[in-house]
């Protein structure tokens, strides 16, 4: 029988904020509302990504009055990078992350959570995508070239969906993340993937973002993820040759010794 948790001792959670400030306020106060109902103790961190409108005065009026939010600044470092400072600031075991555009429904990590008893990550798919024709071609473009480079698992529904639960063993397992950009996702889950560690998916609905601009999808971007999928393949092929290497050299010695 599966245990289902109700609540964790300790939950972290952050965004990853770009330019959210009529987003990042109304983002903070539905965390607020539902982490009492799935964690014992939990943080907020908005992480703020070099924003260029008022996020993060926002963000730093919010930690003021909320004394569980707080905010770890920074200059703009891309998708990857706002993650990757996240992961650095959270404190507890189990640590939450969500876009900071109101495109998801917080609500919808109670189910997350009763998942964690048997699993080491939680991860959204998104049973609808708000998101236009442009973004999806290449969306699906994205995951055969993630398929055919990386050989990406078929088995992980949505690699990109920002909506994901992670306990801390992952990320000491994984190892420091290369990707600053939006392959940071895959990095990370095909990481994961690879040391065996346990998995559940779980489908949560998708909104129309309505304020702020989606730049996920620009050129700039794009090619980032481009550059990161050739790095991220010579650096997994080097691994995998070393640990072919070390085995090697540990037959070798082995047989010499006996
Ligand atoms: N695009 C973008 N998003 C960032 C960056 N840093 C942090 N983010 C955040 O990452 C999340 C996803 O970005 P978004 O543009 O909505 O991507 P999309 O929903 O995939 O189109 C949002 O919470 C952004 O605020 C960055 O440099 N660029
Ligand atoms: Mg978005």
């Amino acid at each position: 029988m599966s245990v289902r948790i109700q609540k964790l001792p300790a939950l972290s959670v952050f965004f990853p904020a770009y330019n959210e400030a009529g987003n990042i306020e109304e983002v903070v106060k539905q965390a607020l509302a539902v982490l009492p109902t799935v964690a014992a103790h939990y943080e907020v961190i908005v992480v703020n990504d070099g924003s260029k409108d008022g996020t993060l005065q926002i963000a730093r009026r919010l930690s003021k009055k909320y004394k569980r939010v707080r905010v770890a600044n920074q200059r703009n470092k891309g998708y990857g990078g706002a993650l990757k400072r996240g992961f650095k600031e959270a404190k507890y075991d189990w640590i939450f992350f969500t876009d900071a555009d109101l495109q998801f429904d917080i609500a919808e990590l109670k189910k997350f959570v009763a998942k964690t008893a048997e699993n080491d990550l939680v991860l959204g798919y998104r049973l609808n995508r708000a998101e236009g024709m442009k973004r999806q071609i290449l969306a699906n473009t994205l995951k055969i070239w993630n398929r055919l480079l990386l050989g990406f698992p078929r088995n992980i529904q949505d690699i990109d969906c920002g909506f994901k639960l992670i306990h801390r063993r992952v990320l000491y397992e994984t190892g420091p993340l290369l990707s600053d950009g939006a392959m940071v996702s895959t990095e990370l889950l095909l990481k994961a993937y690879r040391a065996d560690f346990r998995f559940a998916q779980i489908g949560v609905r998708h909104y129309q973002r309505r304020i702020g601009e989606a730049t996920g999808s620009n050129t700039k971007v794009i090619l980032k993820a481009v550059r990161d999928t050739f790095r991220l393949q010579w650096q997994m092929t080097k691994q995998e040759l070393n640990t072919g290497l070390s085995n090697l050299a540990f037959s070798l010695r082995s047989s010499y010794t006996e």
